[in-house]
């Protein structure tokens, strides 16, 4: 079925969560739905907080535009606008905007019937950056600790902070969710390739099956995971390396003070070696 005729069959009322028909309608390309209406309030909100926080600061140059959090002095309390308070809101909007998005791609599933592993794992997204700006700060005390939205300032952020453990990358959860990354670039990347190189053929070349693709990994490497199963696997490790990088984050501070390398003192200190 051609795609614009697709489009036409499935783009019926239904499955929406909230608000029945009343924003069951498409825009162009764009499903709306109630959702829709409240990711464009958030982001339009929040863009323009951005906006208004860069007119109030030092540039317009865009690699330094920087909406810093509260003071540590601040606690967890409300900070006036011009100090963190503007940080305070737009981390609200942005929140309620990835949410909204989730929940839209959640009402699309349902109209069209398929499972909800896409919203679900843009979800693990919105985890690891809640995890950066509510959870840990909460655990700290101090909105102080999120990070400040600004392209150089946020890596200004990350860098400090790495180094207020003095070495991250011995970090083990670190290590963990870095494997999980390098992984998913292998797998992506061998997917990718292996696809292509089956039904992208030469010219006067035919189309290859998924018995070609088996074929060539059990010849490799002895096994092959299956068509269905690559998808399974890269899925997994791309939700592992943002979970994984939530719990790296979420544990140097509210669990872990001193420096990283310190931790791997449990393994001087094993009771074996006396
Ligand atoms: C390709 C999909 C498209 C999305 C894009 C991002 C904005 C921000 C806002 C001017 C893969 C759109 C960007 C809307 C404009 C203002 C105020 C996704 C694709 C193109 N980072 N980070 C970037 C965000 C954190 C880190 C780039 C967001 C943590 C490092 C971009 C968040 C830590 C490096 C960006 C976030 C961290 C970057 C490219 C939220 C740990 C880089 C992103 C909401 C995770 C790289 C100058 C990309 C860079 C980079 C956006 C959080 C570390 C500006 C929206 C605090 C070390 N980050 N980041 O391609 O070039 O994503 O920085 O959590 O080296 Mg970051
Ligand atoms: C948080 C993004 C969420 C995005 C959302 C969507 C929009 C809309 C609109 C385009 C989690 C936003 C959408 C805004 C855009 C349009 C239209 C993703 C998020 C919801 N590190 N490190 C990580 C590596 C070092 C440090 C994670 C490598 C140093 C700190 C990952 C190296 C020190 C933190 C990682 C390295 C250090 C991290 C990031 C190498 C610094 C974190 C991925 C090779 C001196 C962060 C949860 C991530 C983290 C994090 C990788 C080095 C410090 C595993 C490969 C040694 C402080 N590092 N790191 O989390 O865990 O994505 O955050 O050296 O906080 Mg690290
Ligand atoms: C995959 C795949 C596969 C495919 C694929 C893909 C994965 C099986 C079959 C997909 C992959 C690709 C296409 C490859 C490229 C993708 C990437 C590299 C990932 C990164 C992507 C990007 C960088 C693109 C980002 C673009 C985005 C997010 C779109 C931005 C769009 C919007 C902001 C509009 C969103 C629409 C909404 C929210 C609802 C509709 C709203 C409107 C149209 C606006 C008008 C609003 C209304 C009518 C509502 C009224 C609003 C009100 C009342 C509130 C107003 C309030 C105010 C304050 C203003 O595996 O193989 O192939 O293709």
């Amino acid at each position: 079925m051609a795609m614009l005729s697709f489009e036409r069959k499935y783009r019926i009322r239904g499955g929406t969560l909230i608000g029945g028909d009343l924003f069951d309608f498409w825009v162009g390309p764009f499903y709306v739905g109630f959702f829709g209406v409240t990711t464009i309030f958030f982001s339009a909100l929040g863009t323009a907080l951005i906006l208004w926080g860069a007119a109030i600061g030092p540039t317009w140059n865009v690699w330094q535009i920087n909406i810093a959090p509260p003071d540590l002095s601040y606690g967890l309390a409300l900070a006036p606008l011009k100090e963190g308070g503007l940080w305070q809101i737009i981390t609200i909007c942005a929140l309620g905007a990835f949410g909204s998005w989730a929940l839209r791609e959640v009402e699309i599933c349902r109209k069209l019937g398929i499972g909800y592993h896409v919203p679900f794992a843009f979800s693990v997204a919105i985890f690891a950056y809640f995890v950066l700006v509510v959870v840990r700060p909460l655990l700290l005390g101090a909105w102080g600790h999120g990070f400040p939205y600004g392209i150089i300032s946020h890596l200004d952020w990350v860098s400090n902070t790495g180094y207020q453990y003095l070495h991250f990358h011995y970090n083990p959860a670190h290590m963990i969710a870095v494997s999980f990354f390098f992984t998913t670039t292998l797998a992506l990347a061998l997917h990718g390739s292996l696809i292509l190189s089956a039904t992208n053929p030469g010219d006067g070349e035919t189309v290859k099956t998924p018995e070609h693709e088996n074929t060539f990994f059990r010849d490799t490497i002895g096994y092959s995971i299956g068509t269905l199963g690559i998808h399974r696997l890269g899925l997994f490790l791309a939700l592992n390396a943002g979970f994984w990088s939530a719990v790296c984050i979420v544990i140097s501070g509210p669990f872990w003070t001193q420096g990283w390398p310190e931790w791997w003192s449990w393994w001087l200190d094993l009771p074996i070696w006396n």
